[in-house]
């Protein structure tokens, strides 16, 4: 059964750190109360990105935290990760859901209600909105407002998430949205404590009306 939460969805990036420190930022996020974690990687091997899934996978499943893999089914079957999350220029929702069958979790990007509603209707499970914010995190992004956030929310009954450069001093900006959560990278990874930075995002977006 397909069984997710994404209040507090982190997406982490390996870059700059090695991989002991990184598995370790990664482990201090979930038991800061991660809900949902992405690995996404965008410069490893195949060989390498499903090494890496091997471990976060082993840290996920201690904290019950389903694993999402960006972009690529294939690390995703290989380490029977719980779900994929499909880029506009990733494998189309309904390829990737005709592949991995109803019981994973599929996340899309959405920057407009034409595409939110598209991915909806192909099988996403979850939509992923913004850049809100710029960003520092490599990825090639345009800003969504936020006034396209409420219209992505209002057009379809999946969760919606916000993402772009959130932090828990300027996520304020997401008041009566009606987001199910936010997506962030550097804000835990980059994060002098990733479990005190968890921690405290997860509870100013519980303060969000
Ligand atoms: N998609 C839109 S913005 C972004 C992605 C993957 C990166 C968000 O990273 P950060 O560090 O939380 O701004
Ligand atoms: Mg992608």
């Amino acid at each position: 059964m397909k069984n997710f939460d994404t209040t507090l969805y982190f997406i982490t990036d390996s870059t700059d750190f090695s991989e002991e420190e990184f598995l370790y930022r990664v482990e201090q996020a979930l038991k800061g109360g991660v809900t949902l974690l992405q690995l996404r990687e965008k410069n490893k091997t195949t060989r390498e990105y499903i090494s890496l899934a091997e471990k976060v996978h082993i840290l996920t499943q201690k904290y019950s935290v389903p694993l999402i893999v960006d972009d690529r089914i294939d690390v995703a079957i290989a380490v029977n990760a719980e779900g994929v999350h499909l880029g506009q220029s990733d494998m189309p929702v309904d390829t990737a859901r005709r592949i991995l069958g109803n019981d994973k979790i599929i996340g899309a990007t959405a920057k407009t209600v034409e595409q939110a509603v598209e991915a909806f209707k192909n099988g996403a499970d979850y939509l992923g909105v913004g850049a809100i914010y710029p960003t520092t995190t490599k990825v090639k992004t345009v800003l969504t407002s936020v006034d396209m956030l409420k219209d992505i929310v209002r057009a379809v009954p999946i969760p919606v998430n916000a993402i772009g450069g959130l932090n828990k001093d300027n996520m304020y900006v997401l008041n009566s949205t009606g987001i199910a959560g936010i997506c962030v990278v550097s804000a835990i990874m980059k994060a002098d404590n990733p479990q005190k930075a968890a921690e405290e995002i997860k509870e100013k977006f519980s303060e969000l009306k």
